[in-house]
């Protein structure tokens, strides 16, 4: 088996679905959880502030993201964003090229390539949602200063939720199993798609109402949250900010 170490800050956000696969599987990694100022109380402590603030495609990002950047550098990341996965002294960047060769390794793949492209597809259309967020994330986590939160969220994230739910909701309509690739049990696309929800939910202050309308996207919710391979992860994981 080889050693596998995950490096990401210590949330839960895209390191999670990584984190779920090994869990589903029973594999041990190394969990490496770089600490990142989440709250305002850490924000106003003098290690942070004395951070110098970065600027990004010419918009002046908070010192959260130098703060990354500089772990990034440290460690190599391939293409200075995380999670990075170390498998044996080899750096795999990309969230969901983790997840698939997570997938692929411990056989969430499916039972042929077709099964794995349908699954695939729905983790791209969930990767394509989450950036949908991103103008009202960015603002409303403080990564970026001004605009208006409420605003942002009319503008984002509720035209992002109408116009992408209804894919995941048609895909389960067409499942037998209750799982997305109409599978016996989950594939990396229902890890995916679970874990960004809860992500998107914690994001959220109006999360009590997101699966409103979308009965078996809140079914398969339950259900994955449910998963008896995945308790003793979800028992022990730490309480974390998003
Ligand atoms: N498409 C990439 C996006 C990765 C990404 O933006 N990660 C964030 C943390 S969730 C990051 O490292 N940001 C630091 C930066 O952009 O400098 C993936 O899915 O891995």
């Amino acid at each position: 088996m080889p050693h596998y170490k995950l490096y990401y800050p210590d949330l839960n956000a895209r390191g999670e679905p990584c984190r779920m696969m090994f869990a589903l599987a029973g594999v041990e990694f190394e969990d490496f959880r770089m600490k990142v100022p989440t709250s305002t109380k850490d924000r106003n402590d003098a290690s942070y502030l004395a951070e110098p603030k970065l600027e990004v495609d010419g918009i002046v990002m908070n010192r959260n993201v130098a703060i990354l950047r500089k772990f990034a550098k440290e460690h190599k990341a391939p293409y200075l964003t995380f999670p990075v996965l170390e498998v044996d002294g080899v750096k795999i960047g990309q969230t969901l090229a983790i997840v698939r060769y997570l997938a692929n390794e411990f056989g969430f793949a499916g039972p042929d390539n077709l099964t794995c492209a349908v699954a695939d597809a729905l983790c791209d259309q969930m990767a394509d949602y989450v950036l949908a967020n991103l103008g009202w994330h960015v603002v409303n986590k403080g990564f970026v200063d001004g605009g208006d939160v409420a605003e942002l969220y009319e503008q984002y994230f509720v035209p992002a939720r109408g116009r992408h739910l209804p894919f995941f909701e048609e895909a389960l309509s067409k499942s037998s199993t209750g799982w997305f690739a109409n599978t016996p049990d989950v594939t990396h696309a229902d890890v995916f798609i679970a874990a960004s929800i809860e992500w998107l939910q914690k994001l959220n202050p109006k999360c009590d109402s997101f699966f409103d309308g979308f009965p078996l996207l809140a079914a398969h919710h339950k259900k994955f949250f449910a998963h008896p391979k995945l308790q003793k992860h979800l028992a022990q994981r730490p309480e974390v900010d998003y």
